[in-house]
């Protein structure tokens, strides 16, 4: 997919948004830019204090997401690295951590940004992962996408004034 059409953070007031950020433990280096740009956007939104919790794998994250979801946040952020190997487990875990994080979200009505990067190479995934050098930034882009799904989904439910 393009870089292309990376999101901004377009709504304001969105401070008080409870969000929780999870993170696989795989390719380490990766997942700490990841981390360092979801934390920048969470700072630019003003959400002080979010959760952060640690799971082994992305194929984790799922279940997590959903033990969230059903306890008041407004949205959830899941970060993995997943990069293919000489079998067809990337598969299994992309499609897994994929439909689950799909379900959590349409299910629970709380949006689950998804910062999961799904690549061939580390080189790629070193490439997107917010680090001096990056073209992109998908920890930053997945906090934004959530935190402003979260605060669309406070605007349709206030009353219409
Ligand atoms: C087993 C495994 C492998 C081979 N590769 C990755 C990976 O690239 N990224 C990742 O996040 N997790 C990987 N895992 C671990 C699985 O997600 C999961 O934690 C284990 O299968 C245990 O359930």
């Amino acid at each position: 997919m393009s870089g292309k059409g990376a999101p901004e953070l377009t709504v304001k007031n969105c401070g008080d948004l409870r969000v929780a950020v999870i993170a696989a433990q795989w390719h380490t280096q990766v997942m700490d830019g990841l981390l360092e740009g979801a934390a920048r956007a969470l700072k630019e939104a003003g959400i002080e204090e979010p959760t952060v919790l640690r799971v082994p794998g992305s194929f984790e994250l799922p279940v997590v997401a959903k033990a969230l979801a059903g306890r008041g946040y407004d949205a959830i952020v899941a970060l993995g690295v997943i990069i293919r190997g000489g079998t067809p487990h990337f598969e299994y875990v992309s499609q897994g951590v994929t439909a689950g994080l799909t379900q959590v979200a349409v299910e629970s009505g709380v949006p689950v940004g998804f910062g999961i990067l799904t690549c061939d190479t580390e080189e790629q995934a070193l490439d997107r992962a917010g680090l001096p050098g990056s073209r992109e930034d998908k920890g930053h882009e997945a906090v934004t996408a959530a935190v402003i799904t979260a605060a669309t989904l406070r605007s349709v439910s206030e009353p219409w004034r």
